[in-house]
């Protein structure tokens, strides 16, 4: 093959896939669908940014930069489209931030031309940036709050201690981002997530003070690995997102022994509000044998506080099933976008129907850190399984009787 006819061959294989349709995949817990395939994997990356096509330079046409994965994504509606911005990681290990668009959320994802720039601003560089989370802010901007990894120079000996915090950039159009400082935190920081509301009452010795405060989830962390004291989805309250700080802090859903969120707890996608109050998907970490085991879960807080958890459906959401299982990094699902469909007048106009949340709700999760896929349900489904699953009891006795009472439902009927 002569060298046009294989950059042919590569750009056919290439439209293939991106337009390669996506199908439910068979079986299923009646709480959300899977898909057969991936939305994007590092196959989807752009020929241009992995291939110089100029022949004299590479008359082999070799890759020239290679891609290793496409994962944890931020997601968002924007303009009528299905929007992630991916964690995108290189063979050598730095991640970045890129674009893709879908026109149904499913299939047919494309990257924009080229990665997200990401300004410094007045921050110390970064090593490694990821796990962009995106607010659609009711103040008019789109946040991305990602992780900030450096290494730590404390310890100039030691080449893989890091140090993370969380990185804030806001825009308009996805193209073009202003960086804000570094969220100030007295611990290490790398799963915060912009609350989408102003936060206008603070509670203070059980009384309402008025104010307008920007809230952020946090997940405080001792060490870049380990967890220490640090206690779970943490919640704290900022008057200016342009000098954020952490200055109080509190957990609001807490780490637990022998659950699945024992190791490590954090806030995944910025919660979806509902007519019954704030969705939240997280992701619970626990250690086993063969390494962590990252999972998801979900809970519901109260819609007038979204600090006050009203749902703690037990156990894991969603886990890395069959080949979503194997991977850079084993036994892990990590999810930190989802999209609520608003975007179809009649669902605007009708979002409950016979007391039923129809919106449909597409849940981006990564796998093994390797790929990204789709899961589609509603919010009505969501919000049956936060408030019909059983908690979790905590004891091997607990979950027995659980299973016992529903034995008993299903004899009596
Ligand atoms: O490898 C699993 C995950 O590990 C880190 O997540 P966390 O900070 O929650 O422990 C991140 O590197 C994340 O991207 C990755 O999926």
């Amino acid at each position: 093959m002569n060298f046009q006819d294989k950059v042919a061959a590569l750009r056919q294989a290439h439209e293939a896939l991106i337009n390669r349709k996506n199908e439910p995949a068979e079986g299923g817990n009646g709480i959300y669908v899977k898909y057969k395939n991936p939305i994007l994997t590092a196959a989807h990356t752009p020929l241009e940014w992995r291939y110089d096509f100029d022949q004299k330079s590479n008359p082999y046409l070799m890759q020239r930069i290679m891609m290793n994965a496409v994962l944890n994504a931020g997601a968002i509606l924007f303009e009528g489209k299905y929007t992630v911005v991916a964690r995108v990681e290189g063979a050598d290990r730095k991640s970045f931030f890129a674009v893709a668009q879908s026109d149904n959320g499913i299939d047919g994802w494309r990257f924009w031309d080229e990665p997200v720039t990401l300004p410094n601003g007045d921050n110390a560089p970064a090593t490694n940036v990821y796990d962009m989370r995106l607010t659609r802010h009711e103040d008019g901007w789109i946040y991305g709050v990602f992780c900030v990894e450096r290494h730590d120079e404390t310890k100039p000996f030691d080449t893989s201690a890091a140090t993370a915090a969380a990185g804030i950039a806001r825009t308009k159009d996805l193209r073009n981002w202003e960086r804000l400082p570094d969220l100030k935190s007295l611990c290490q920081q790398r799963n915060v997530v912009l609350h989408p509301e102003f936060i206008r009452c603070q509670m203070v010795n059980g009384k309402c003070v008025n104010g307008k405060w920007y809230a952020l989830y946090t997940r405080p962390q001792d060490g870049f690995i380990d967890t220490g004291k640090g206690g779970g989805i943490g919640w704290t309250l900022v008057p200016d997102i342009t000098h954020a700080e952490v200055r109080d802090e509190r957990i609001i859903f807490g780490r637990n022994y022998h659950t699945v969120y024992e190791v490590k707890n954090g806030e995944g996608p910025a919660p979806i509000k509902t007519a019954q109050g704030w969705l939240h998907l997280a992701h619970g970490v626990r250690n086993t044998a063969s390494g962590l085991r990252y999972v998801l879960y979900m809970f519901m807080t109260a819609l007038d506080d979204p600090t006050r958890v009203i749902a703690r459906p037990g156990g894991w959401f969603l886990i890395p099933e069959g080949s979503e299982y194997i991977g850079d990094v084993m036994n892990v699902a990590f999810a930190n976008g989802w999209i609520v469909e608003e975007n179809k007048s009649y669902i605007v106009n009708r979002p409950i129907v016979n007391d039923k949340d129809i919106r449909r709700v597409f849940i981006y999760y990564a796998s093994a850190d390797t790929r990204l896929h789709v899961a589609t349900t509603t919010v009505d489904r969501l919000i049956d399984y936060c408030l019909h699953t059983p908690e979790d009891g905590l004891t091997t006795t607990a979950s027995v009787e659980t299973i016992k009472a529903l034995v008993a439902k299903n004899k009596g009927l």
